[in-house]
C-alpha cells in the first residue's frame, strides 16, 4: 500500500495560540483556515511512499540523537508558488537545523529525495494570495519529539496521522498512538 508520508513536529502546544493567529487573520480576509488538528511542522516531506519502507525509516529515526529544544515563532510568511500563509522563526535555532541535516542524512541514504532549502514554518492558511498584514507574535514551541506522519484524505478533508513518534534526547519510541 502506498502512504503519503513527512516527517514534522507537532505543534498542539500551542493549539490556541495559533488559532488566536487565524482569528486575526481571518479579518485580512484569509479565507481557507488550516484544522487545529493539522497544526505541524515540518522537517521532511517525502511524497507517497510504499509501506515496504516504513521499515527503514522507524529504524533511521530511531538513530537520530537530538537534545530537545525551542523554536520562537516570529514571523509572518507567504509561499506564493504553494499559497500558504505560515507562521515561522526569524531565526531558527541551530538544533533545529541539526534535526533537519540529521534526518535528511538517514533519508538520503534510503535513497529518497529531500529537500536543502529549508524554510521552517506552520501553515496557517491554504489558497492565500497576500501577505499578512498584522503583526507576528511570538510563540515559543517547545520540542521534545518528532513524527512521522501519513497524509490521508477523507470526505472532511485531510487529516495528519501520527504512524510512530521518536523523543528527542531519548532513544525511545513509542508506537503508534
Ligand atoms: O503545508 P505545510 O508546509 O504546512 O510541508 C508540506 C505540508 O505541510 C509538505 O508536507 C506537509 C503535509 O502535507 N508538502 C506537501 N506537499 C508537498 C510537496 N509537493 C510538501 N512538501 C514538498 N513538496
Amino acid at each position: 500500500m502506498q502512504r503519503r508520508l513527512f516527517f514534522a513536529l507537532p505543534a498542539q502546544e500551542l493549539r490556541s495560540e495559533l488559532k488566536h493567529c487565524q482569528h486575526e487573520l481571518l479579518t485580512e480576509g484569509h479565507k481557507k483556515p488550516v484544522k487545529a488538528d493539522n497544526f505541524h511542522l515540518t522537517l521532511h516531506f517525502l511524497g507517497m511512499q510504499d509501506d515496504s519502507i516504513l521499515p527503514a525509516l522507524y529504524k533511521a529515526a530511531a538513530d537520530i540523537e537530538c537534545a530537545p529544544f525551542e523554536i520562537r515563532l516570529d514571523q509572518y510568511g507567504l509561499f506564493h508558488h504553494a499559497r500558504c500563509l505560515w507562521l515561522g522563526p526569524s531565526h531558527p535555532p541551530a538544533a533545529l537545523q541539526v534535526l533537519f541535516s540529521r534526518l535528511s542524512d538517514k533519508l538520503k541514504v534510503l535513497g529518497l529525495d529531500v529537500s536543502s532549502n529549508y524554510q521552517p514554518h506552520i501553515t496557517l492558511f491554504r489558497n492565500a494570495h497576500t501577505p499578512a498584514q498584522a503583526l507576528a507574535p511570538e510563540l515559543e514551541l517547545a520540542v521534545s519529539e518528532f513524527i512521522l506522519y501519513e497524509s490521508c484524505s477523507t470526505a472532511e478533508g485531510v487529516i495528519y496521522m501520527p504512524l510512530r513518534r521518536w523523543a528527542l534526547g531519548k532513544h525511545s519510541v513509542h508506537e503508534k498512538p
